[in-house]
């Protein structure tokens, strides 16, 4: 499953310039049985399978004498969750090593001796960890020094400001009748970087309110919350004088 991840767009040009290592392990190959087994039966009966400790344990231990000083990360639904501040953690981490489990889960005893963190990419379960340690390593990756471009550098980017991005338009300047905002085309960059700051605020309060909360807002930024939030109790101040749901404001009466 890692080989298409590695071999595609900014992960691949990544790992071609050296500013990154990849290798997948397959924990099939530490084990010493005839028929190569990597799972059984869980203690106390019930259904599903749990992947054996001995040949997970030796592949780790291989892949932290390859990589010393990496970091050990099981994938698991029962983990903390995913954000970009862990990205940007474990971005700055010497090296990290995945654990993708799959079936019902690993023998505890892993988890215990060899894991420094659980991470849940969110509340569902999928087949395996492969495409949530995917997940993680791209969001790493890219913020890794000089993965990216100067152009798309991580830096501007959705959350890294704690907002959500505003809207974009390229060309054409109307799309079957629908126009670009007339102050992008304006040219006046002033104007622009302000109505983007709007365009992001807003959105971010309609969407994610929960994001501004644990966030400082600069003079600026609390400017243009003011402004519209004036906007919004104006309109509520009239629509509640006079809308048809108001005991005080029936139109029928006045
Ligand atoms: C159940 C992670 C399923 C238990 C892994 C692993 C979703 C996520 C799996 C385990 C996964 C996620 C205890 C290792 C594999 N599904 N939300 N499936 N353990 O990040």
């Amino acid at each position: 499953m890692f080989q298409p991840f590695w071999e595609t767009g900014i992960i691949r040009r990544a790992l071609d310039r050296r500013l990154i290592h990849a290798k997948a392990v397959n924990i099939r190959d530490f084990t010493s049985d005839r028929h190569r087994t990597t799972d059984d039966r869980p203690y106390g009966g019930g259904p599903g399978m749990v992947i054996k400790p001995e040949p997970l344990a030796d592949a780790i231990r291989s892949a932290k004498a390859d990589h010393p000083g990496s970091r050990t990360i099981l994938m698991t639904p029962q983990g903390r969750i995913f954000n970009q501040e862990v990205a940007r953690r474990l971005s700055r981490e010497e090296g990290l090593i995945f654990i993708c489990g799959r079936y019902e889960g690993v023998d505890e005893r892993i988890s215990r001796r060899f894991v420094d963190d659980e991470i849940s990419i969110g509340d569902y379960v999928l087949t395996g960890g492969e495409l949530p340690a995917m997940v993680v390593m791209d969001a790493v990756i890219r913020l890794i020094p000089d993965v990216l471009g100067g152009a798309d550098s991580a830096e501007k980017d959705s959350f890294s400001e704690g907002f959500l991005e505003h809207a974009h338009y390229t060309r054409p300047p109307v799309f079957e009748g629908d126009p670009v905002p007339e102050i992008l085309l304006s040219g006046n960059h002033r104007e622009i970087d302000r109505w983007r700051l709007e365009a992001s605020l807003v959105k971010t309060v309609i969407r994610r309110p929960d994001l501004l909360e644990s966030r400082a807002l600069t003079a600026a930024e609390l400017e243009i919350l003011k402004r519209c939030h004036g906007h919004i109790e104006k309109i509520v101040r009239t629509q509640s004088a006079s809308g048809a749901d108001s005991p005080s404001g029936d139109e029928s009466v006045g």
